[in-house]
């Protein structure tokens, strides 16, 4: 007898994970239902390739409004679907801006996180759907451990982190109070030519961009000492559908066990765009890289640093490797030629977007 087609669905489609996720899905033979926001312009730029019009016949790619801070649309949206796997993607995602809204962040992220569980529990499905949550490498913050694994202790250093880290232990309760299949997977960071403008490298990218098209005179970053251990999304959205299929569920870190720091990335980043430069200077806020002419391309601005900052983050991804099967293949310095490209090219073909 032939397999009934597997449904997921997926909160945060519209963003640089849940495009990953969506295509991933699709390709094995998964019904997709995805849910987006309104919004006043349109928000589905990363998924226009898979979209599908909702006049075909075979419906294996829907969208549904919805939003994490609505506990009665996501009801009507877990019955509607009622999904095998359920991906919760969805979240006010960046660390600076959730010092400048943290009661929203926490409803989102940290609530959000518990109307999905309850939705499932409420609907009956606890038993039998899975639940995968986007938790973070954020949740260690200021960690003692280095490299961080799935026993390091928490530290959140942001409204972000601390909504996360409720988000997480409520995972780790449904599981324990209801014998829900829900995992927790803590993903370092991750990046793509689709990453979110805002955020260090893809900012970096496409600084380096439009410098070297003369269509920008410097850029404007902050902390550069920080260190992050950066993988490529397409292989993280792999990992988390492993989790899913594993017969008990559980917490697994995403990584790939090797830092770069920001001031490195952006090195390598002008290196690719064809416009080298290098570092002058040590204080913050001193004029930061320059060209052998003096021209200097990159500066830090203090509006950048954060209140409370994640100084390193460094991965120890052993777990996922021995019971997943999984393990990273890009570099963080392919990655960064796999954007500055994908940025040059972008931008050769298209006029650019303001905003920090
Ligand atoms: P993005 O910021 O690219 O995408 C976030 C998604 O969530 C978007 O689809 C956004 O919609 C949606 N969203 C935001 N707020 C709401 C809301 N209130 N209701 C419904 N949808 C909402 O994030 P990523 O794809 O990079 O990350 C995916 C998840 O993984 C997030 O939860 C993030 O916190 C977490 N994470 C990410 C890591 C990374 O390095 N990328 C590392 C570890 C965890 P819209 O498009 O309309 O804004
Ligand atoms: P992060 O990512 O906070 O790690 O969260 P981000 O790229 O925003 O910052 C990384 C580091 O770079 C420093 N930095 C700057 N950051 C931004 N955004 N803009 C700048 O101009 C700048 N200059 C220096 C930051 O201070 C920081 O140390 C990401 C998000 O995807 C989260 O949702 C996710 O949970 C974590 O990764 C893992």
């Amino acid at each position: 007898m032939a397999e009934r087609t597997k449904r997921a669905l997926v909160t945060g489609i519209t963003g640089q994970d849940g495009a990953y996720l969506a295509r991933l899905l699709l390709e094995k033979g998964y019904e997709v239902h995805g849910l987006k926001r309104r919004s006043s312009s349109f928000n589905t730029g990363r998924i226009e390739d898979i979209y599908q019009d909702p006049h075909d016949p075979d419906q294996r790619f829907v969208l549904h409004y919805g939003d994490m801070t609505d506990a009665t649309n996501l009801i009507r949206l877990v019955q509607e679907t009622q999904p095998d796997e359920i991906y919760n993607l969805a979240a006010q995602s960046h660390v600076q801006v959730s010092f400048e809204t943290p009661e929203y962040t926490a409803n989102a992220d940290g609530l959000g996180t518990l109307r999905l569980l309850e939705a499932m529990r409420i609907l009956g499905l606890e038993k039998t759907a899975r639940f995968y949550q986007a938790s973070t490498s954020e949740l260690y913050g200021l960690a003692q451990e280095t490299p961080q694994n799935e026993t390091t202790p928490f530290y959140p250093r942001s409204p972000y982190a601390a909504a996360k880290l409720y988000a997480y232990w409520m995972v780790v309760n449904y599981r324990e109070a209801y014998g829900m299949h829900a995992s927790n997977g803590i993903l370092f960071n991750h990046e793509s030519p689709l990453r979110g403008e805002t955020f260090v490298t893809r900012k970096i990218t496409r600084g380096a961009a439009a410098i070297v098209l003369g269509r920008q005179d410097k850029l404007y970053l902050g902390n550069l000492d920080a260190m992050r251990d950066w993988g490529h999304a397409r292989e993280y959205v792999r990992g988390m559908w492993m989790m899913m299929q594993q017969d008990e569920p559980g917490d697994y870190v995403l990584a790939t066990g090797e830092t770069t720091s920001v001031r490195d990335f952006v090195r390598w980043c002008f290196e690719d765009a064809g416009k080298p430069i290098e570092f002058r200077g040590e204080g913050l806020a001193e004029k930061a890289y320059c060209q052998a002419t003096g021209q200097c391309l990159v500066e830090v601005d203090p509006r950048y640093f954060r209140p409370t900052e994640v100084a390193i983050l460094l991965g120890d991804p052993a777990k996922a490797r021995e019971k997943l099967g999984w393990r990273h293949e890009t570099s963080a310095r392919e990655l960064a030629r796999e954007m500055t490209t994908a940025d040059l090219e972008l931008m050769r073909q298209a006029p650019i977007a303001k905003g920090d």
